[in-house]
C-alpha cells in the first residue's frame, strides 16, 4: 500500500515536471584555469530564451577588479540552444571572475547559472568552486596555497563593490551557522595585490534545512539521485551535469549534458571544464571527472559529476561506468536503478533476524526485533549481560532473545519472566453468602499475587468437620471452573474447616490459612408436648417443650391463634433466644373454642406447625332481657327472657327484691331474693299470705334479675317495681313493767312504740293474760285470731307468785278493724273494746283495756297502769 502511494506520488511529480519544467541551463567554463597568455571560452546551453545582461548573453556576476562591463575583446558565437563567447587573452584580468548565463523558460521563469574562471598561476585555489550549504549549517570555505607569495590573506565577498571580511586572514573561512545573507561570491587574495591571482568561489545557501523545502521549509524533498540537490524553492531536484529526470535518476548517454541530454561539450569532451547549472547545485566537473581542474578521471568504484557517487555493481567496482554508474553484470544486492543508485529494501534481505527495512533519503535502515541490534540486525544482543531483561531470577541469553529460569523451589510463570514461589500462590479464602442449600458452602479465594492464576493447574480443597473426629476430605478443583467452588454434601448447621492449595506444574503452593465456616441452618422439629388449657373464662394457657432438633442459632416460636373466623393473632415472631415454653393467651371470649398453632423457628427456618384446641371456661352472662312485672292485688309476677349472651350454660336465675317504704321514710334496707331454675323465666311474689316469699306491706319493691353460670352471677337487670299497700304493723317491742310500783292489783308498764314501717300505727291494744300454772305463751290464741306480740312476767315477792302475761298489739288507723276476735271470737275495737268475760278459756282474759295510744309515728314512751282485777 505505502509503496503504491509513493509510486503514485512519484508519477504525479513526473507529470508536474513535464508541464512545469526545470529551467535547462548549463554554463560551461572552458577552462576554469587560464594560462597567463591564453584565450578562454564560455558556453551556455539552454532551452528557452537567453536573457541578455547589459545587452549581452553572458553577464559578470561581480567586479573582481576588471570592471563591471563584459569585455569587448571577444568573439561571440552560438547555435540553437547554445551561446558561446571566446574571450581574448588581451582582456587580461577581465578573464578572472564569475560569469553567468540567464535563461527564461516557456513559463516565464528566469534562472541563472554561474561559472568561474581563475588564473592557473593564482596564489590560492579553492577546493571547490561552489559550496552548497543548508541554512544553519556550519560551513568552511576552503582555499589551498598555490604560490610562494607571502603576506596577509584577505577575504572579500561579492567583489570590489562588496566588503572585505574582517578578521578573515586564513585559507579557511568558517561560518558556524550559515545564513541566507552569507550566500555570495568569495575571493581570497593577498592584501595589497590586485593582479587577478585571487581564489574565487561561491557559497550557495539553501533557505531550508537539508531535505526540506518550501516557503516555511515544511515540505519534504524528494530523494535526488546521482548528486542532485533539492531546490529549496520548488522542491525539485537540480541535477548534476550529465544526469536528468525528476529525481536525477537517469544518466545521459554519450557524455551528453542538459536536461534533455542533447547538449555536449565541444568535441564531446568536457575534460578540464567547469560545468555549472542552476542553484542550489552550482558547479562541478562533468560526469566521470573530478578535481578542481576536472582533469582527473574517477577512481575505480566512483562515478558521476565530480566522482562523488559510489558505484554499486554486483561484479565489483570495475564493472562500473565512471560517468553513468551503470554496471555491467547488474547492481549489487539492495541497489537498483539505472546507476544502481537507488537503495532498495526489496532486492534481498537487508535486515537480518526479522528486522524491518526502510529507506530514508536513499539510505537503508533496519528496525530490529527485540534481541537483535546492528545496522542490519546482525548482532545478537546479550540482554542478560546488558541488564536489559525482566527476568525475576536468572537470565539466559539466546540468539535474538533470552529466556528466564527460576531457582529450585519456584516455577517460571506463564509470563516467561516471573518466578512463582509457593507463598505467592497461597490462596486467601472467603465464603460467598447464600449458598444454594444448607448442605453446601460456596468458597472463593484470591491469590497473594493474582496474575499467577493462569499458571495454576488445579486447586485442592480440603475440609473436615471442625469439631469431632470426622475424617478429612479433599476435592480437586480444576482451573477451568475455579471460583467459586461449591462444596456439597455437608451436614447442616455444622462447623467445617476449609483450606485451599494451588497446584502448579512444578511446585505446589502453600496451603491457605484455614477458615471455619458454619453451614446454613436446617429445618427444626416441632415443639414437643403442646398443651392448651382453659385457666379462666378469658385466658388459655399454652405450654410446650423445646423441639428435639434445633439446627440453628437459636429457637423461638410463633403462635397463631384461630377461632371460627380465621387467624386473629400472631405472637413472638423473631424474638431471639426466647426460652419460655408457656404462654397465657388473654382477652379471650368465654365459652369459645380456640385453635392455636405453634411452630418453632431457628433463625432461618420454621418447623411444621402443631395445633391444639380448647374451649374457654364459661363467663358471666349479661343481664336477663325484657324484665317486667304483672301486678295484681295479691301478687307480683316477675317475668324475663334469657340474657342476650349467656357466656356459657345458665345454671340459675336469681330475683332480688328490695323493700322501700311507700311513705319514703328510712326504715333501713330490706333485701330478699329468690332463686329460680334455669328453665323458668318467671316467679310470683305474693303480696299476702304466710308463704315464705311474701312481700311485705307498705312497700314499693324494686326487683332485679340476674342469671348465673358455672363461673358466677352476671349483671343485674334494670329494676322493675311492684307496690304493696300498708298492712298489719310489725310486732311492737314488749312492754316493760315498772317493778317497784307493782301492787297487789296493779302494775304499770312502759309501752315501747311500734315500728310504722308497714304503715302508720294508729292505736295499741294492751292485753293482759293471767298466767296460771300450766298456761304458757304457747297456749295463747292462734295467730289468726290475734297478733300476739309479747308478754312480760311479774313477780310479787311477799305474796304467792303470780305470773301475768301482757300482750300488746298495734294497729294502724285505717286498717283498725272494727272488732278483733279475741279468744272466743267476740269482737272488740280500738274505739270501744268491750270487756270480755271469761269463757271456755279461763286462763285468758282481757283484764284491762287501755285506750289506744296515738303516737303519730313518734317513738315516745307512755306508761299505763294495768289493773289486774285481783
Ligand atoms: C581548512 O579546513 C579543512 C577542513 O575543515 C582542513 O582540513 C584544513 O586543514 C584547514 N586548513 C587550514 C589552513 O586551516
Ligand atoms: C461454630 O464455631 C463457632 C466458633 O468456633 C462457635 O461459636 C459455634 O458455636 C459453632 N457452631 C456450631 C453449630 O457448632
Ligand atoms: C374448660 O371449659 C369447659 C367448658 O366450660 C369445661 O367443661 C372444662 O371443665 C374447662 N376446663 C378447665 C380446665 O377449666
Ligand atoms: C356488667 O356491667 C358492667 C357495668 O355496666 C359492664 O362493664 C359489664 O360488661 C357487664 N357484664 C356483662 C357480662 O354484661
Ligand atoms: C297477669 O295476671 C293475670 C292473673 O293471673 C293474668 O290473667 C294475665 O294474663 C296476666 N298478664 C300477663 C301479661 O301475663
Ligand atoms: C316506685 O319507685 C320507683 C323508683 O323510685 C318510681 O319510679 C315508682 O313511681 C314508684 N312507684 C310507686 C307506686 O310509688
Ligand atoms: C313510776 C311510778 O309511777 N312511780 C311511782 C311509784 O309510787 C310512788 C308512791 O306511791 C310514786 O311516788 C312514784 O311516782
Amino acid at each position: 500500500m505505502a509503496g503504491r502511494a509513493v509510486l503514485l506520488a512519484w508519477m504525479l511529480l513526473l507529470v508536474l515536471h513535464s508541464t512545469g519544467g526545470v529551467v535547462d541551463v548549463t554554463v560551461v567554463s572552458k577552462f576554469q584555469f587560464i594560462e597567463e597568455l591564453a584565450d578562454t571560452w564560455l558556453y551556455c546551453y539552454y532551452t528557452g530564451t537567453v536573457v541578455n545582461q547589459n545587452r549581452y548573453p553572458f553577464g559578470l556576476e561581480v567586479d573582481t577588479g576588471a570592471g563591471r562591463l563584459f569585455t569587448r575583446k571577444r568573439n561571440s558565437g552560438g547555435s540553437a540552444g547554445a551561446k558561446s563567447v571566446k574571450i581574448w587573452d588581451e582582456s587580461r584580468d577581465f578573464r578572472v571572475g564569475a560569469f553567468s548565463c540567464q535563461v527564461k523558460s516557456a513559463d516565464g521563469t528566469i534562472e541563472k547559472a554561474i561559472t568561474f574562471k581563475m588564473k592557473s598561476e593564482a596564489d590560492v585555489w579553492p577546493v571547490a568552486f561552489t559550496v552548497t550549504a543548508n541554512i544553519g549549517d556550519p560551513v568552511t570555505l576552503q582555499m589551498v596555497e598555490k604560490s610562494s607569495r607571502t603576506g596577509t590573506l584577505q577575504w572579500r565577498k561579492d567583489g570590489t563593490a562588496g566588503s572585505v571580511l574582517d578578521g578573515q586572514t586564513g585559507l579557511n573561512l568558517s561560518i558556524d551557522s550559515v545564513q541566507s545573507s552569507d550566500e555570495g561570491i568569495y575571493e581570497c587574495y593577498y592584501q595589497g595585490f590586485n593582479d587577478g591571482k585571487q581564489g574565487i568561489m561561491r557559497l550557495i545557501v539553501r533557505g531550508c534545512a537539508e531535505n526540506k523545502w518550501g516557503p516555511s521549509c515544511a515540505e519534504d524533498c524528494p530523494v535526488c539521485y546521482n548528486g542532485g540537490v533539492c531546490d529549496d524553492n520548488t522542491g525539485e531536484c537540480v541535477c548534476p551535469p550529465g544526469f536528468h529526470g525528476f529525481y536525477c535518476e537517469s544518466a545521459c548517454a554519450d557524455n551528453k549534458i542538459g536536461t534533455t541530454c542533447t547538449r555536449q561539450c565541444t568535441d564531446g569532451d568536457c575534460t578540464g571544464q567547469l560545468l555549472c547549472v542552476t542553484d542550489p547545485y552550482g558547479c562541478s566537473c562533468a560526469a566521470g571527472l573530478m578535481g578542481i581542474e576536472c582533469t582527473t578521471v574517477c577512481p575505480e568504484g566512483w562515478y558521476g559529476a565530480g566522482c562523488t557517487q559510489t558505484c554499486h555493481c554486483a561484479d565489483g567496482p570495475s564493472a562500473c561506468n565512471i560517468r553513468t554508474g551503470a554496471c555491467t553484470g547488474g547492481c549489487q544486492e539492495f541497489w537498483t536503478g539505472e546507476s544502481c543508485q537507488i537503495a532498495d529494501c526489496n532486492t534481498g534481505t537487508f535486515c537480518l533476524n526479522g528486522g524491518t527495512c526502510f529507506s530514508t533519503y536513499n539510505t537503508l535502515h533496519c528496525s530490529c526485533t527485540g534481541g537483535w541490534e546492528g545496522d542490519r540486525c546482525e548482532i545478537d544482543k546479550d540482554e542478560c549481560a546488558a541488564g536489559d531483561h525482566i527476568c525475576e531470577d536468572t537470565c539466559v541469553n539466546t540468539p535474538g532473545s533470552y529466556t528466564c529460569t527460576c531457582s529450585v523451589g519456584s516455577q517460571l510463570a506463564g509470563d516467561g519472566h516471573s518466578c512463582i514461589s509457593p507463598a505467592e500462590v497461597k490462596p486467601i479464602i472467603s465464603a460467598l453468602p447464600d449458598p444454594p442449600n444448607s448442605n453446601s458452602v460456596e468458597l472463593t479465594w484470591s491469590l497473594h499475587t493474582e496474575h499467577f492464576s493462569g499458571d495454576i493447574k488445579y486447586y485442592l480443597i480440603k475440609y473436615r468437620q471442625t469439631s469431632g473426629p470426622a475424617e478429612q476430605q479433599t476435592i480437586r478443583q480444576t482451573s477451568d471452573n475455579i471460583r467459586p467452588a461449591l462444596v456439597g454434601g455437608l451436614q447442616v448447621y455444622t462447623n467445617y474447616t476449609f483450606s485451599i492449595q494451588a497446584v502448579l506444574e512444578e511446585i505446589v503452593g502453600e496451603w491457605s490459612e484455614p477458615i471455619v465456616l458454619l453451614t446454613e441452618p436446617g429445618v427444626p422439629s416441632v415443639p414437643r408436648n403442646v398443651r392448651l388449657v382453659n385457666v379462666s373464662w378469658h385466658q388459655l394457657e399454652l405450654t410446650w417443650g423445646e423441639p428435639d432438633v434445633v439446627l440453628g442459632p437459636y429457637i423461638n416460636y410463633r403462635v397463631d391463634l384461630y377461632r371460627p373466623g380465621g387467624l386473629t393473632w400472631v405472637w413472638d415472631h423473631g424474638r431471639q433466644n426466647y426460652r419460655e415454653t408457656s404462654l397465657i393467651i388473654d382477652h379471650l371470649e368465654p365459652a369459645t373454642e380456640y385453635r392455636v398453632e405453634i411452630t418453632s423457628y431457628n433463625g432461618k427456618y420454621p418447623s411444621k406447625e402443631v395445633f391444639v384446641e380448647a374451649i374457654t371456661s364459661d363467663g358471666y352472662p349479661t343481664a336477663p332481657e325484657k324484665v317486667q312485672t304483672n301486678e295484681t292485688d295479691t301478687a307480683c309476677q316477675v317475668m324475663w327472657s334469657p340474657p342476650e349472651k349467656t357466656h356459657g350454660t345458665i345454671t340459675k336465675y336469681t330475683v332480688y327484691y328490695s323493700w322501700n317504704s311507700l311513705d319514703g321514710a328510712d326504715y333501713g334496707s330490706f333485701l330478699d331474693l329468690v332463686e329460680v331454675s334455669p328453665t323458668s323465666h318467671s316467679v310470683i311474689l305474693l303480696k299476702t299470705g304466710h308463704i315464705e316469699k311474701e312481700l311485705k306491706p307498705n312497700a314499693n319493691y324494686s326487683i332485679t334479675v340476674a342469671a348465673s353460670t358455672y363461673t358466677g352471677q352476671g349483671n343485674l337487670s334494670l329494676p322493675v317495681y311492684c307496690t304493696v299497700p300498708p298492712g298489719k304493723p310489725a310486732k311492737p317491742e314488749s312492754p316493760v313493767p315498772i317493778l317497784e310500783n307493782i301492787t297487789s292489783i296493779t302494775f304499770p308498764v312502759t309501752l315501747q312504740p311500734a315500728s310504722q314501717q308497714y304503715g302508720p300505727v294508729h292505736c295499741y291494744h294492751v292485753m293482759v293474760v293471767e298466767m296460771d300454772a300450766g298456761v304458757g305463751v304457747d297456749d295463747l290464741p292462734s295467730a289468726e285470731q290475734l297478733e300476739v306480740r309479747g308478754y312480760q312476767e311479774t313477780t310479787q315477792t311477799n305474796q304467792k307468785p303470780h305470773y301475768r302475761a301482757y300482750i300488746t298489739a298495734a294497729w294502724d288507723r285505717d286498717s283498725l278493724p272494727q272488732s278483733v276476735n279475741v279468744g272466743d271470737g267476740s269482737r272488740t275495737s280500738c274505739a270501744s273494746v268491750s270487756r270480755r268475760k271469761r269463757d271456755d278459756q279461763p286462763h285468758f282474759s282481757t283484764s284491762n283495756y287501755i285506750d289506744p295510744v296515738v303516737t303519730n309515728n313518734e317513738a315516745g314512751q307512755c306508761t299505763h297502769l294495768v289493773t289486774t282485777g285481783y
